[in-house]
């Protein structure tokens, strides 16, 4: 089935075929249970102490010069600029824990490094990452330091992974197009669907160097900061795994299934481009506004899913609108 294994409805058939070690199987189980799991103690405090360095002296310091996001509670991809940072998104226990649980080689592919509580609102990582096939996704996170109820802890909602992965085709009226000033009816659909649930929210009050996998769909987000002082130095890493088609559905059409295609996602551990294919087959694609795409494998305007350069030539256009209309694809 084109799902991961290890959140297939055929889990406990599959699990039987394969040969695991004890604590292999244990995390397999407790993944496809809870959509979660913990690895206590993964990181070493020398490692720890290189990233809050480099997190101190390059990401918050505005004297250090970088291209990426950065505000007082998050820098995107450090891993750019920082050989620890980068070192922990291809760790490679993590690494081959991931490959077992998702039968692909894992793409990291963005970090995020905190200095405080991020206090995000409960969400799925769907929304942000999704794939064709879907779920070939999960996030990464480890405590830098102790996490306590005072400083932000990650809460998450275990189960929460078996919903729909929700987007705004589930609850707004109208098919037109998303962006991020929209993000904030999501929230709190995402709310309602928590209470609808009754889901148990669960604290991660992680150790220092304490790692946490979470799968694509789980609900998760940033406790209330307590302690206006406290820090919560912590990183995430993302992580597709190989042969699929990934996209944004926060930025997509989910109606008319446009897709905001990731075409310039970079694999953290090669430096290069993650070429996008469905199982290893590549999938044409074609642009119907400046950054979505519809697939189609029927007429082949392009080997694989990849963008047009920008602006589509008029000659071009033409081509491909005589294409569409011809087999009925455009009226
Ligand atoms: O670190 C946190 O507080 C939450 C991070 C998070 O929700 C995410 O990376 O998706």
């Amino acid at each position: 089935m084109n799902t991961p294994w290890v959140e297939s409805p055929f889990f406990k058939e599959i699990l039987a075929t394969k040969q695991l070690s004890e604590k292999e199987q244990k995390m397999a189980l407790d993944y496809n249970e809870n959509g979660f799991i913990v690895i206590p103690n993964l990181i070493s405090e020398t490692v720890i102490d290189e990233i809050k360095s480099d997190m101190d002296n390059k990401g918050y310091n505005p004297e250090f010069q970088m291209d990426n996001q950065r505000d007082h509670v998050r820098i995107q991809d450090l891993w750019m600029y920082s050989e620890s940072t980068k070192g922990v998104a291809c760790n490679t226990e993590i690494a081959a824990i991931l490959a077992m649980l998702y039968d692909r080689e894992p793409i990291p592919f963005q970090t995020l490094n905190f200095r405080v509580g991020s206090q995000q609102r409960a969400h799925s990582d769907t929304i942000h990452f999704s794939s064709i096939p879907a779920k070939f996704m999960c996030g990464v996170w480890v405590a830098l330091e102790d996490i306590t109820p005072e400083n932000g802890a990650v809460f998450y909602y275990p189960k929460s992974q078996n919903l729909p992965e929700y987007n705004f085709s589930h609850f707004k009226s109208t098919p037109s197009d998303t962006a991020y000033s929209d993000y904030i009816e999501y929230e709190d659909f995402i709310e309602k669907i928590v209470e609808a649930y009754q889901f148990e929210k669960k604290p991660f009050y992680a150790k220092k160097g304490d790692a946490l996998i979470w799968s694509s769909n789980i609900i998760h987000g940033g406790s209330k900061v307590l302690n206006e002082q406290a820090s919560r130095y912590s990183m995430v890493t993302h992580y597709y795994f190989k042969d699929c088609i990934y996209y944004t559905p926060m930025l997509s059409n989910m109606v008319t299934n446009e897709l905001f295609l990731r075409n310039n996602l970079v694999d953290i551990k090669t430096g290069e481009k993650v070429v996008q294919s469905f199982n290893g087959n590549s999938i044409s694609s074609f642009q119907t506004a400046q950054d979505k795409y519809i697939l189609n494998d029927r007429i082949q305007l392009n080997t694989e899913v990849m963008p047009f350069p920008e602006p589509i030539p008029p000659v071009r256009k033409n081509k491909i609108e005589r294409l569409l209309h011809q087999f009925g694809l455009k009226k």
